[in-house]
């Protein structure tokens, strides 16, 4: 979209958040004086990325299964103009705004590890070796209730990088909404450290709004993805609670779950040597591959025979890998992401509530990501009635959780369901509707 200079924030805005427009205004006009106070007047151009929610399918993309993600209308903003030097400065409204610059090359040294700015170094590296960047002034403002809460499983992250990648491609007129430009901004991504996967790349990018997003995450031969866009049953909603805990520092521990699925994948190669990723026997019956998967391995062991497991930044040669147990949870839950799109398409919610809670139990059990918070939130959650099934969401170890509940039902559960967590653990969950709302996109530039 391109607009005049008459355009007011009212006509960029409202193609992309709708009937919710108002609530958005003092949100981008508060980013818009922080942004001429830090870089002087002038046209200012708009981006946005959606953090996302994950309805079912954990941790599953990297190892090449499936996933069902929907975007969410909380989102990181970015706001951008053009720069001559090829040098990017970049400020944060929520690190007080103090403005860093580094110049676009095909190697970007990070910051200190954990740094916000490495999300939009790693993007930045990304479309500086595919294309001459002009450089640019950014503003990132990402900052709750609007924002993408941080570390809470709703992909704030890649929302960043996201955002960076569409503000950096627009300057050079690269199309954005297509699934390799989400694969490389997954790459991008790897260069804080974590080795995931795609989903939240393609949510971000790819989303339509109303509708979740089915991935297939392995590639066909010609690099295309299938994806289906899956409108979520009018009679529910998708209630997402932060149980508050937060997961700042969860990069070893996700690495050890990749770790253990790489180890299971080269144990299972003995039997089936054509194969790179569990999704290669997601066909053969589970109970045929559990024999060749050791309850638990390291590293160091793994060497002796001969079995590398590849760039996997923080691993421990020593630490245990729960083999069995992690890659018996992959492969049920790519089962039932697929399990879920068949009750989905017959209209069955109460099918769909059952698989969402049975993949929380998974998660919980074989995959040992869940939290004392998140196992009760999600045991008082499906207590109440109304509510047709509930699970943790994304990576884990804290964050948030979603419910599946009847319409009717909403309040009543966030009352008794906040009430039950306070009284347990002194503070009230936050909680929200999942909006499912459109991929990333420029908005359009405001000349003031
Ligand atoms: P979150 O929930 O944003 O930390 C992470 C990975 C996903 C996926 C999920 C687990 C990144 C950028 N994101 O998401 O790819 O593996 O965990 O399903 O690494």
């Amino acid at each position: 979209m391109s607009l005049t200079s008459t355009a007011t924030l009212t006509d960029i805005l409202e193609p992309c958040y709708g009937p919710t427009v108002a609530q958005q205004i003092a949100r981008y006009e508060e980013a818009l004086t922080d942004f001429h106070a830090l870089y002087g007047s002038g046209p200012v151009q708009l981006f946005r990325a959606p953090g996302r929610v994950n309805v079912i399918g954990e941790h599953t993309d990297y190892n090449h299964g499936f996933v069902l993600p929907a975007a969410l209308d909380k989102d990181v903003v970015i706001l951008a103009r053009p720069r001559s030097d090829r040098t990017l400065r970049v400020a944060n409204v929520e690190d007080a705004y103090a403005p860093l610059e580094f110049e676009l090359a095909d190697e970007i040294a990070p910051a200190p590890r954990g740094h916000w700015s490495n999300y939009l170094r790693g993007p930045a590296q990304m479309l500086a070796r595919q294309a001459d960047l002009p450089g640019c002034d950014l503003l990132v403002a990402g900052a709750p209730p609007h924002g993408v809460p941080r570390s809470v499983g709703l992909s704030s992250s890649s929302a960043v990088v996201v955002a960076t990648a569409v503000t950096l491609a627009h300057q050079v007129g690269l199309p954005h909404a297509t699934a390799a430009f989400a694969q490389s901004c997954a790459d991008a991504e790897w260069y804080v450290g974590t080795r995931g996967g795609i989903m939240d790349h393609f949510a971000a990018l790819l989303t339509r709004r109303d509708h979740a997003l089915f991935l297939d995450c392995r590639a066909s031969p010609d690099g295309s993805y299938l994806t289906r866009h899956i409108p979520f049953p009018p009679s529910h909603r998708l209630l997402v609670v932060d149980s508050g805990v937060h997961h700042d520092n969860i990069r070893g521990e996700f690495n050890m779950r990749v770790a253990a699925c790489r180890a299971g994948v080269a144990l299972l190669q003995a039997a089936y040597p054509h194969i790179t990723h569990l999704r290669d026997v997601q066909d053969v019956p589970w109970l045929s591959l559990a024999p060749y998967l050791p309850e638990v391995t390291t590293a160091r062991q793994l060497t002796q025979t001969g079995i590398e497991l590849g760039d996997i930044p923080g691993l421990e040669p020593d630490a245990p890998l729960h083999v069995l147990r992690n890659c018996r949870h992959v492969w049920h839950e790519n089962a039932r992401v697929l399990q879920t799109l068949d009750a989905l398409a017959a209209g069955d919610t109460s099918a769909v509530g059952a698989l969402l809670t049975a993949a929380h139990l998974s998660a919980r059990d074989d995959y040992a990501i869940s939290t004392t918070e998140l196992d009760f939130l999600v045991n008082s959650a499906i207590s109440l009635p109304g509510v047709a099934g509930a699970r943790l969401t994304g990576a884990g170890w804290g964050g948030c959780m979603l419910i599946m509940v009847d319409a009717g039902a909403v309040e009543a559960v966030q009352a008794q369901l906040g009430a039950a967590y306070a009284a347990r653990f002194d503070h009230p969950p936050a909680m929200f509707i999942c909006q499912a709302a459109p991929g990333a996109a420029y908005l359009g530039t405001l000349n003031q």
